[in-house]
């Protein structure tokens, strides 16, 4: 054993969990999630409630969890901030959300923790969505108000910015497949959602480099893989499309100032801007393959490949795919930007796969940095059990396990060896002997 050597991460490397506040902070009445839990669209009947009851001062619940995040040795955590609290009627602005707010960022600066603040994760405040949401004709300017709001609040505690959280997931989930609210099926405004975001990025980005010209600023963009089953066109120009759509517009806009999403006849273009890294969100991979069957995903039909190690419900058609994380780090390196992973994870409740899941993915992320990639941190999702949107409590990412009805939590093993992989800023054979060592070879033959 002595001869494998450590896979060693870059000096400085940030090592960290993502969260959201709609997921997290609990009693987030007064956004369109919220509602679309108490009407019943959650799959499993649950609601948020307290999450895990971040917001609520006296509890503390926040501030124990991030310091337990400091013991591990994580240097950094994403969160999200609800804008829904902040402008709880249209341009009228809640003092106490801000302090809050300034608590748990001022709790995780004493802490060394680095926080990572993303603008908008999902949800929209009830006065947006009931005038259209993303639809409404002036939400871009809205954005990029309250943008300035928040900058102007919290500038001086922090300095790493996420704008908008996954477009393209939330453009697709909530006006194609409808699943989230406003649940539309609709082609033309799903294209239109996802590219009013990409420009309420833009504006937001311009917004905060405007009064903090030191922050970094970037969007974070769940790049799934999508592979043809077969090496035949058919399959290959669905899976072309499916990249095409869901993966590519959205960087060509951001990175190349080209924005040509279908039938938009509306939006004439992008300003170019500054983003200083690309952030990037990966779960795993699609393989697919033509049929008529299939016009809302673009004619490409999920299929599970033999021998693939596949999600577990309800994500069965998602593979277990770290390679693909090599795949997206590499394909977004030709913007010479830096990089951050803002959220990786696997829903597994009884951690029996997640151990080898990360230390798998984190290798994949290794061999990226080795061949070029510039990526300066890695974000777990997520740290607690949180409200997973319409599957409600049923799926469980963290790495440390929550009791919503008692808030009681209970670290599963994957939180030690992430905390052992962040203190060594390495993954050591020591680690995965530990904790998975049947993931000996697959981490460390660097293929
Ligand atoms: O919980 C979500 C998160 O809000 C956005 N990215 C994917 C996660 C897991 O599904």
């Amino acid at each position: 054993m002595t001869s494998i050597q450590p896979l060693r991460f870059p000096e400085n490397f940030l090592w960290g969990v993502a969260s959201a506040a709609h997921q997290n902070e609990g009693n987030n009445r007064n956004n369109d999630f919220w509602q679309w839990e108490q009407t019943g669209h959650v799959h499993d009947g649950t609601t948020s409630g307290l999450a895990t009851d971040w917001w609520n001062a006296a509890h503390r619940r926040a501030e124990s969890d991030f310091a337990r995040a400091a013991e591990l040795g994580l240097n950094t955590l994403r969160l999200s901030l609800e804008w829904s609290r902040i402008e709880p009627a249209e341009n009228r602005w809640d003092d106490a959300a801000i302090d809050r707010y300034r608590q748990l960022l001022g709790t995780l600066r004493e802490l060394n923790i680095t926080p990572m603040v993303t603008l908008h994760h999902f949800t929209n405040p009830l006065w947006l969505a009931e005038r259209g949401g993303w639809l409404a004709a002036d939400v871009v300017a809205r954005f990029e108000r309250y943008t300035a709001h928040v900058v102007d609040a919290l500038g001086d505690l922090v300095d790493l910015w996420c704008t908008i959280n996954e477009p393209m997931v939330y453009a697709y989930l909530s006006h194609l497949v409808g699943d989230w609210s406003p649940g539309r099926h609709n082609f033309p405004q799903t294209f239109k959602v996802a590219a009013t975001m990409t420009l309420a990025h833009r504006a937001a980005e311009q917004t905060i480099h405007a009064r903090q010209p030191h922050a970094r600023v970037g969007l974070v963009k769940n790049q799934p893989i999508f592979d043809p089953l077969r090496d035949h066109q058919p399959d290959k120009m669905v899976a072309g499309w499916q990249e095409t759509l869901f993966n590519r517009r959205i960087f060509q806009a951001v990175y190349e100032h080209r924005l040509h999403f279908p039938l938009n006849f509306f939006a004439k273009g992008i300003a170019a801007g500054q983003e200083d890294f690309i952030g990037i969100n990966y779960y795993g991979r699609h393989t697919v393959k033509f049929s008529l069957r299939a016009p809302f995903t673009m004619f490409g039909e999920p299929f599970i490949p033999p021998h693939a190690e596949m999600w577990d419900e309800p994500w069965t058609d998602r593979e277990i795919y770290p390679h693909g994380l090599y795949r997206v780090c590499m394909a977004a390196a030709k913007y010479k930007k830096p990089i951050f992973i803002t959220e990786n994870g696997l829903a597994d409740a009884a951690d029996a796969r997640r151990p080898r899941f990360l230390l798998t993915h984190l290798a994949a992320l290794h061999r990226a940095i080795q061949a070029g990639a510039d990526v300066r941190g890695y974000y777990h999702w997520t740290f607690v059990d949180n409200y997973e949107w319409v599957e409600g409590w049923s799926t469980r990412f963290g790495l440390i396990a929550l009791n919503p009805e008692t808030q009681a939590r209970t670290p599963r093993r994957s939180a030690e060896m992430f905390g052992a992989i962040a203190r060594a800023n390495a993954i050591t054979p020591e680690i995965v002997a530990e904790f998975a060592p049947d993931a000996m070879d697959a981490v460390f033959s660097q293929k």
